[in-house]
């Protein structure tokens, strides 16, 4: 196939040089003026059979792969700021694409409307002071609107938390202010996931701790929030709950990616990231969005015996999207939005790492005695130490 493509693009190409030649001989038989002329109606003809294909080629690519985009037919955005991006992105689109046709059409229009033949020369037009300022200013005028409205929707994105809202397990009711608080850790080549269990908080971490099987994040055992700190294998979060992700990596840089609600940022090693974001479409939900597409209706795989379509098997994905060496492609976890309910089971049936991994064990530095003594010390100056830990816990947390 390559070969064959390969060899008409060769053989238009030899195709060309010839029919040149040819012009070249003609001119001289016929004389050059003539010769002119003709070669420039067929240069003008070639620019309009160019546009008409061009543009042919445009629309049609749009209509193939239209439902394969973001923030178009089944992939409309499964998050609250994704539809803000989504909009933004479509109106940007609608106004280029206007300018692209017409400009794409007259561009090559004009070539062969103009051209010079018998009895008419190529129109010379060199300055127009009016015609200037329009296409000057028009295009000012609206990438001030586009510019305005998108570092609008930036900045919503982009803001973090207010710091009087409460992190959540998301076990009990939720309220206006709570978040559920989450970290997404990558490492050549996954990503470990963790979920602050039921406190609601994530404990801290520190890389001095870091132990690869055993203490993989560099979680601190004295730290008692990490005692119910979770690391699942997938990222399971209850729909219309804000959520946000304290994004680090450990070795190389990475990016915490989850396309179809419209989250991306890089993980940088030693500079801890954010992203928050509110699900508002449960993998479920979505399932049923993608069944009345014909793509979506095909078996998923032909060796499966319940032989179930692509909608079925459906699942949102956490991918790295910053090439990040040879096992890049495998950092791919699943993302499950659900309703508080099944959340509820789903937490019901976790086991902290802590307490599967950890507790009991040589590596276990939660000691009862110590602590007592450390506890009985910090009561006496409660206050300041309790604030010092509390920032010593941020730093530790954030160090990563
Ligand atoms: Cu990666």
């Amino acid at each position: 196939m390559g070969w064959m493509i390969m060899g008409s693009i060769a053989l238009v190409a030899i195709i060309l040089i010839q029919i040149g030649r040819i012009n070249e001989l003609a001119a001289r038989i016929r004389g050059e003026e003539e010769a002119q002329f003709r070669s420039n109606t067929f240069n003008g003809g070639l620019g309009v059979v160019f546009m008409v294909g061009f543009l042919t080629f445009v629309f049609a690519s749009f209509m193939y792969y239209k439902n394969s985009l973001l923030g178009y037919g089944p992939h409309t955005s499964a998050s609250i700021h994704g539809t803000w991006i989504d909009n933004t992105f479509n109106i940007t689109m609608t106004i280029t694409m206007i300018v692209f046709v017409i400009t794409h059409i007259l561009l090559f229009w004009y070539a062969w409307k103009y051209r010079e033949r018998a009895g008419h020369a190529a129109t010379f037009y060199p300055h127009n002071n009016k015609l200037e300022m329009i296409w000057m200013g028009v295009p000012a005028i609206v990438m001030t609107f586009l510019v305005i409205g998108g570092l609008s929707v930036w900045n919503r994105t982009m803001a973090d938390i207010p710091d009087h809202w409460t992190p959540v397990s998301g076990l009990n009711e939720i309220g206006e202010e709570d978040y559920i608080e989450v970290e997404g850790t990558g490492l050549q080549w996954q990503w470990i996931l963790r979920h602050p269990g039921e406190d609601g908080k994530l404990g801290a971490r520190y890389y001095t701790e870091i132990e690869p099987g055993i203490n993989p994040l560099g979680q601190i055992w004295t730290d008692e929030k990490n005692h119910d700190d979770l690391q699942p294998d997938k990222l399971v979060l209850p729909v219309n709950v804000p959520v946000r992700v304290r994004i680090v990596a450990m070795d190389v840089l990475h990016n915490f990616y989850l396309p179809h609600f419209r989250v991306k940022m890089d993980a940088v090693p030693g500079m801890p990231t954010y992203f928050v974001f509110t699900p508002t479409t449960t993998t479920k939900e979505y399932r049923q969005r993608l069944k009345d597409y014909p793509e979506w209706q095909e078996i998923a795989d032909p060796d499966d015996e319940e032989k179930k379509q692509r909608w079925e098997v459906f699942d949102y994905e956490l991918a790295c999207a910053e090439l990040c060496g040879k096992g890049h492609f495998s950092m791919r976890r699943v993302v499950e939005v659900v309703e508080q309910d099944e959340y509820i089971a789903w937490m019901s049936e976790q086991k902290s790492y802590y307490s599967t991994n950890i507790e009991g064990t040589a590596k276990d530095t939660y000691k009862e005695g110590v602590l007592s003594d450390k506890e009985t010390e910090a009561e006496s100056e409660e206050n300041i130490t309790k604030e010092d830990a509390e920032i010593t816990d941020n730093k530790l947390s954030e160090a990563i």
